[in-house]
């Protein structure tokens, strides 16, 4: 799974009209979309996601705004796809992310933030499958 990578286009993305133009961004630094779809988190589904910062101070906002409409996961293919991917989009604040960075450009504040991005290459394999099964992804690549 290393050259793979889950973005999810948040609901602040969906919302200001900007998943073309974001999509734009990431297909024009060479990912490839090997799976997407739109879907409104449930809470568990949110809360399953983002356990990792079950503990956070943020970790209730963060539901309540992942939760609050639909959002757009893809299943990303390059060489080097997790620190590629990280880098285009830059920090999580987007006061500190780099100029030209999707965050930088498009983010209003360090929650809201436009884009996700999985941070190392297991975490990717577990994201991914928390939107496609591997059965899906071949499927719908004609890979079987
Ligand atoms: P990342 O998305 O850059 O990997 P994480 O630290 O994994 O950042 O945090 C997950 C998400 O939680 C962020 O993208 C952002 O939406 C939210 N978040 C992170 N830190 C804060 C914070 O300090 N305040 C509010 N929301 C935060
Ligand atoms: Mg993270």
């Amino acid at each position: 799974m290393s050259n793979r990578t889950l973005a999810i286009l948040k609901p602040d993305c969906v919302k200001k009209n900007l998943i073309g133009k974001v999509i734009t961004q990431i297909q024009d630094a060479g990912f490839t979309v090997l799976g997407m779809k739109m879907v409104k988190l449930t809470e568990d589904s949110a809360k399953g996601f983002y356990e990792v910062h079950e503990a956070r101070p943020f970790f209730k906002d963060l539901i309540v705004y992942m939760t609050s409409g639909p959002c757009v996961p893809i299943a990303l293919e390059k060489e080097n796809a997790v620190e590629d991917f990280r880098k285009l989009i830059g920090a999580t604040d987007p006061a500190k992310a780099a100029e030209g960075t999707i965050r930088k450009l498009y983010a209003a504040s360090i929650q809201e933030n436009i884009v996700h991005g999985s941070d190392s290459d297991e975490n990717a394999s577990k994201e991914i499958s928390h939107f496609f099964s591997s059965k899906e992804l071949l499927e719908i690549n004609g890979w079987k």
